[in-house]
């Protein structure tokens, strides 16, 4: 079986991904850079739908600006591809060593909001909908170096101003933040889903700001991406995703989507098309991703084909397990749909539940058969099934 990927599965890419120059701390540059306008026809042709893209991705200089537009936007016509997301550079430049928007000194604060309204005016310009804001140098790496609290306020206030700035000019657009645990800085504010889920919620406009979680940053922290996710869309902030693979808590690996924690992938996806829920992921499925320095820009593509081919493969095999009786059965034998119950039924009362007697030793030797649901799960996943 060859799943082959269309505009309807809503795949895009980083301009910053399939264009990594594999730049790394022990060594240079082993690809020429790549024209954005290359990209965005490569990528159409292996089934894309949409491209993102940092401003300095984009438009690094303002010599060139206007020229580089012109092309991308004839290319993305030529494609049918959209601009889906974009987002700022807030890392690269010495400027930013000691952070962005929590910088500890001001000027950098200033100039950081600066720099990304007008990447919002670009983004808005080019139909993105969805702005991300990763914090990579918010952070310290010593205590007594970052005021936390007062970095939080400062957090707060640019994402006030955001937010103000995008409602006045009347955008369609709402910011996802993508949280991270360390890498560049030694330890980054808002380390994982949670942390900025009750973030968001001090917000002035909490609505407008939701998440993009990146499988390798939960991974990093030794979380599993599946259930995280799976509480973002609870608390309906799954505005995004970065789509990844990362082998265990070490550095960032960036790897193609599937590769590393492949079990992982597999309740990835399970959880994204809501298999067995009544909720369901409905945004791009944004591959965020490094090919390797071995590549060669063959290497790259056959990486970026990888990344949705492994999705839609891992699609059918999460279809496949759902729609299996023996799961069904697995399943009910498993009480699992016993959790969608009340624990109170409606008009009891908590006596009625305190007075009810529990033979404690039948109660506690009661199997609860996860492990035949599993061996289900990995069956399907190993192909036998
Ligand atoms: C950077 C980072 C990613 C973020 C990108 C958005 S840039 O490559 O490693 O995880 O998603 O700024
Ligand atoms: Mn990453
Ligand atoms: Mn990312």
């Amino acid at each position: 079986m060859t799943p082959t990927p269309t505009k309807d599965d809503r795949f895009s890419f980083g301009l910053w991904t399939v264009g990594w120059q594999g730049v790394d701390v022990f060594g240079g540059a082993v690809r020429p850079r790549l024209d954005p306008v290359e990209a965005v026809h490569r990528l159409a042709e292996l089934g894309a739908a949409a491209v993102t893209f940092h401003d300095d991705d984009l438009v690094p200089d303002d010599a060139t600006r206007q020229a580089t537009l012109d092309r991308f936007t004839k290319a993305l016509a030529e494609t049918g591809l959209g601009v889906e997301m974009a987002t700022t550079n807030l890392f690269g430049s010495p400027v930013f060593k000691e952070g962005a928007f929590t910088a500890n000194d001001r000027e950098v604060r200033r100039y950081a909001l600066a720099k990304t309204l007008r990447n919002i005016d670009l983004a808005a310009e080019l139909g993105a909908r969805t702005y991300v804001l990763w914090g990579g140098r918010e952070g310290a790496e010593s205590g007594a170096a970052k005021d936390v609290a007062a970095a939080l306020d400062r957090y707060r206030e640019a994402l006030d101003l955001l937010c103000g700035y995008v409602r006045d000019q009347g955008y369609d657009m709402r910011f996802a933040l993508e949280p991270k645990p360390n890498e560049p800085r030694g330890d980054i504010l808002l380390p994982t889903v949670g942390h900025a889920i009750a973030f968001i919620d001090t917000l002035d406009e909490p609505d407008r700001v939701g998440l993009n979680p990146e499988v390798g940053h939960e991974e990093m922290a030794g979380l599993n991406f599946a259930q995280g996710i799976a509480q973002a869309l609870w608390h309906g902030k799954l505005f995004h995703v970065d789509l990844n693979g990362q082998h265990g808590p070490r550095y960032d690996q960036d790897l193609r989507f599937g590769a590393g924690n492949l079990r992982g992938a597999f309740w990835t996806v399970d959880v994204l098309e809501g298999a067995g829920t009544d909720r369901r992921y409905d945004g791009f499925l944004h591959f965020d991703y490094k090919p390797p320095r071995t590549e060669d820009i063959d290497g790259v593509w056959e990486s970026a084909r990888a990344c949705m081919r492994n999705y839609l493969l891992l699609r059918d095999k999460v279809r496949a397990f759902r729609a299996d009786p023996e799961v069904a059965e697995a399943l009910t034998a498993a009480r699992v749909d016993q959790l969608a119950v009340p624990t109170l039924a409606d008009g009891e009362t908590l006596d009625e539940l305190r007075a009810e007697t529990h033979d404690l030793a039948a109660l506690g030797a009661r199997g609860m058969h996860f492990e035949r649901l599993d061996q289900l799960a990995m069956e399907h996943l190993l192909g036998v099934r």
